[in-house]
């Protein structure tokens, strides 16, 4: 486990169908993720908050709400987060929406290709986030980023790592999932993206799910998460945008978060989603914190074999 992390706040809800996740990072600031990380032993550095367009909450264009403004916060996540990788440190993307993950995990699979390093992505979410502009019904991007990531998607977006397409289907793992758009379905049945839905975890339970998303990794990988917050059961995330009921428990997804801790390979984050204009006391805020500690090792001490 690399032992600096950088956080970098990437404060925009311009791909969201709703305003206010663009107070994301602060939220989690003052939540404390900064003294719970160092709690763990862990080096922070606190790049601040990227800046870029503002929202002008504009309708879709061509099946894209923004794609201007969100081409230009994504070329500034792209940059900042190679250049943390590039120094060695483990960066943490405190979002905003989860288009963001165009910029972050762009960088992280240019960065793999470079260092002959494999990537495992895992997208814990309510939504599987595979929608394009023909599919889409809303026209936001943040529903879009995987199937963008996978090279399906408008030029400036699919082409923002150099590599197109940045990433495979098969690297990538979703967890959770119970919310896709019907053509979005036939989509990612046709890529064979490979999908834990809440159904599997219902019936297999978050254990063997766990297994199995992170299974087959050698110690050369770089494990990449991409938490979207409307990932867990909206009666103990209620702060997100897209809310959709049935989502993990706080003790499934503590063990979510401690199954990927197990690993020790742990290379990137995002915590996306957060939106503090329809969070109750920063009580989301201060979940997410709570698992990002788990993603770190929080209950590893307590395991009599280690
Ligand atoms: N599938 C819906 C759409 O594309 O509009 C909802 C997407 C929500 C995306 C959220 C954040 O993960
Ligand atoms: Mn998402
Ligand atoms: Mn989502
Ligand atoms: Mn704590």
């Amino acid at each position: 486990m690399n032992k600096i992390v950088s956080l970098i706040g990437v404060p925009t809800d311009i791909g969201a169908g709703a305003r206010g996740a663009s107070m994301g990072p602060e939220a989690l600031r003052v939540a404390g993720l900064i003294p719970a990380l160092q709690g763990h032993g862990l080096q922070v550095l606190d790049r601040g908050n990227l800046s870029g367009p503002a929202n002008p909450w504009q309708p879709p264009v061509e099946g894209y709400r923004h794609l201007p403004e969100v081409v230009q916060w994504n070329q500034a996540t792209h940059e900042a987060v190679y250049a943390e990788l590039a120094a060695g440190h483990l960066p943490i993307m405190l979002g905003g929406d989860h288009c963001l993950g165009i910029g972050s995990i762009s960088a992280v699979a240019r960065w793999c290709r470079e260092q002959g390093k494999k990537l495992r992505v895992l997208w814990l979410d309510a939504h599987a986030d595979f929608n394009t502009n023909e599919l889409t019904p809303s026209g936001n991007v943040h529903g879009m980023p995987v199937a963008v990531l996978c090279g399906y998607g408008p030029k400036e977006l699919v082409e923002i790592g150099g590599t197109v397409p940045a990433i495979k289907p098969g690297v990538v793992r979703q967890i959770g999932i119970r919310s896709v758009d019907q053509g979005e379905k036939r989509f990612v049945h046709e890529v064979g993206l490979e999908v834990f839905d809440m159904r599997y975890i219902d019936e297999m339970g978050m254990r063997h799910t766990m297994e199995l998303a992170l299974g087959l990794m050698d110690p050369n990988t770089h494990l990449h998460v991409s938490f979207d917050v409307d990932f867990l059961d909206p009666e103990i995330a209620p702060g997100v945008g897209t809310t959709v009921p049935g989502g993990p428990t706080y003790r499934e997804a503590q063990l979510c978060m401690e199954m990927i801790a197990d690993t020790g390979l742990l290379g990137s984050l995002d915590v996306v989603e957060l939106n503090p204009a329809l969070d109750v006391r920063n009580k989301t805020a201060d979940l997410a914190v709570d698992l990002i500690e788990s993603l770190f090792g929080k209950s590893t001490l307590m395991r009599k074999d280690r």
